[in-house]
């Protein structure tokens, strides 16, 4: 199984902090890095703190936390303002009696505000919940009713897509942008901070108490709540030094929104844990807008992810003309397999390394990793980190020896590890069944060297340019449109996106299977859930391969798509 991959890139020497990975492996101990806290002699916590108020109380106030950036704001922030902004948000969800455990969710685009508030809401020790602007009514309803969310900061516009009639336990809306509207139970967010306090006096949290949750998809089953504790920050600090390279003078963007968990946890928690300027452009992707980010900023440290690469790569070298990199110091990707492609490119148009990273929702931060200075072999995630053992396992439990494919598990636990997956007990145990382990759900191998490569998913999960798409939650808004009778939906190769969603359809009698209907179909879940969980590709079958239990059969249509033999058909309905 597997190959010889003979292509190594060596490291380069300015980014020589991990050179000696053998002696970082066998000298690291994670107590070293939990001595870096405030809070170590405490033994209580508050993230927000950490993050935040840490730098102002030791003489960093002043330093510039946050660049903020779109094609109408361009603002900055230091960490005194974010102290105070987070402090104000704090009092006021402290008034409304809104506090430790609670679920309190942010439906925003990026903008400054959403960092603000979400900083509030960890001020008080209650968990924040990030929501994609992208999220439809559906989407929206689930996380909230799921998380039991007694709170909400959302905008005018996205408001709209929140059903609070069928969300009980949503008692308070602050809307940014809008005014109060007490009839209407809204409270305005501009209002509110004004008449707030500056000063406040953290909840202090133990390492279990909660922090964030993200909700990522699983082949079966709605969308679940991954909830995670204040522990976690061990982990964003470190692989913030070591991962990411991120050193006092450093101008850090990582491009991900914090609806998706690269945006949280290096998109808020490590660049800050570390104290350095953290760039958030806002508005939608365009080549010249993320060249004139980093141009502008003098961004040296970049934290992206391969759709982004390839379509910035296939914007050609034209759209390189004319901008200056030059500030450019290290390069990451996270998401998706990153292709040795990308990599070249990146070597010889940014003169960077673009530095491949694995991890999950669930992890919580990096485990896989190239680091700065590492000889890399393109087209591998890296090696773990030290503090982090990784193996191959079979379905039983047994280690593989090298080239061999199967589980990629991580030994358990480590700092940024779920705490649980919300309301999911059964769920959360499917991860760990193999004791000691965390099964990750990818599958890969593992060379003479201790490099991985990445190989493809376990389950039916599709990723789309980064984004995990449970294929049950879209076949379940599909039969919702009554030209529906099944749906079966599957990840399709896709040179740019990785995947697409492609999904199989059989109709009701009546219908017929013409363009239009496609389309309309299409458009249907795309407001229904998000545009990122709309099928690319819809074909009409007369009937579905499905299981005696009636379970339609997703390898079949993706052995049908990829003209491959169907495999065992021995549970097949006829
Ligand atoms: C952080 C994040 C996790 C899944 C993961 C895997 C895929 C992530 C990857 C990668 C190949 C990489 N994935 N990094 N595949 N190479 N460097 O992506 O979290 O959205 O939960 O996705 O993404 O399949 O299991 P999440």
């Amino acid at each position: 199984m597997g190959q010889v991959h003979s292509e190594i890139l060596p490291g380069r020497a300015k980014q020589a902090n991990m050179a000696d990975y053998s002696r970082a492996v066998s000298e690291f101990r994670w107590e070293d890095v939990e001595k870096s806290f405030s809070w170590h002699e405490s033994g209580k916590v508050n993230m927000a703190h950490e993050a935040i108020d840490r730098h102002v109380l030791e003489g960093r106030g002043a330093a510039t936390a946050l660049i903020y950036s779109d094609s109408a704001r361009e603002e900055m922030y230091t960490f005194s303002d974010l102290r105070e902004q987070s402090n104000r948000f704090g009092n006021v969800l402290r008034q409304h009696g809104i506090g430790r455990g609670d679920r309190v969710f942010i439906f925003m685009p990026r903008r400054p505000e959403l960092y603000f508030s979400l900083l509030g809401v960890l001020k008080v020790g209650a968990v924040a919940g990030p929501l994609f602007e992208a999220f439809m009514e559906t989407a929206v309803k689930d996380r909230l009713e799921d998380s039991g969310a007694v709170a909400l900061i959302t905008t005018p516009e996205l408001l709209q897509r929140v059903k609070r009639a069928e969300l009980p336990e949503l008692k308070h809306v602050f809307v940014v942008g809008g005014p109060s509207d007490g009839g209407q139970g809204l409270i305005s967010y501009e209002e509110a901070m004004a008449a707030a306090s500056a000063e406040l006096e953290p909840e202090w949290l133990s390492l279990e108490d909660g922090l964030i949750m993200h909700y990522t998809s699983g082949s079966t089953g709605k969308p679940k709540g991954v909830y995670h504790v204040q522990r976690a920050m061990i982990q964003h600090y470190y692989t913030g030094k070591i991962v990411l390279d991120l050193r006092p003078d450093d101008i850090y963007w990582c491009t991900a929104d914090p609806g998706w968990v690269t945006g949280t946890s290096y998109g808020i928690f490590a660049p800050w844990l570390n104290g350095v300027t953290n760039v958030v452009r806002g508005g939608r992707f365009s080549p010249q807008d993320w060249y004139k980010t980093i141009e502008r900023f003098g961004v040296t440290v970049w934290y992206s992810a391969p759709t982004a690469f390839r379509m910035l790569m296939g914007a050609g070298e034209a759209s390189l003309k004319d901008i200056d990199l030059s500030s450019l110091r290290h390069v990451l990707s996270v998401g998706e397999p990153l292709n040795p492609e990308v990599v070249r490119w990146g070597d010889k148009f940014y003169q960077q390394r673009i530095h491949d990273t694995w991890w999950m929702t669930e992890t919580g931060a990096q485990l896989i990793c190239n680091y700065p200075g590492m000889d890399i072999k393109p087209g591998s995630m890296g090696r773990p980190l030290p503090g982090i053992e990784a193996a191959i396992l079979d379905d039983r439990g047994n280690l593989l020896p090298p080239y061999a494919m199967g589980n990629l598990a991580i030994r358990t636990p480590w700092p940024s590890m779920m705490g649980k997956i919300w309301n999911n007990e059964a769920k959360y145990e499917e991860y760990f069944r193999i004791p000691g382990w965390y099964i990750s759900g990818d599958s890969a191998y593992m060379d003479e060297d201790g490099y991985f490569w990445f190989q493809g998913r376990i389950d039916d999960v599709i990723n789309s340019s980064g984004e995990r798409i449970g294929p049950f939650e879209v076949e379940s808004k599909l039969v919702e449109h009554p030209a529906v009778a099944e749906a079966g939906v599957i990840g399709k190769p896709d040179v740019m996106r990785g995947e697409i969603i492609k999904a199989f359809i059989s109709l009701r009698d009546g219908y017929f299977p013409t363009a239009e209907l496609k389309e309309e179909i299409a458009a249907f879940v795309k407001a229904g859930l998000s545009a990122h969980a709309a099928p690319r590709e819809i074909e009409f079958r007369e009937k579905l391969p499905k299981t005696r239990s009636g379970k339609i059969m997703r390898r079949v249509l993706k052995a049908w798509e990829l003209h491959l033999p169907a495999g065992d058909l021995s549970t097949i309905e006829d």
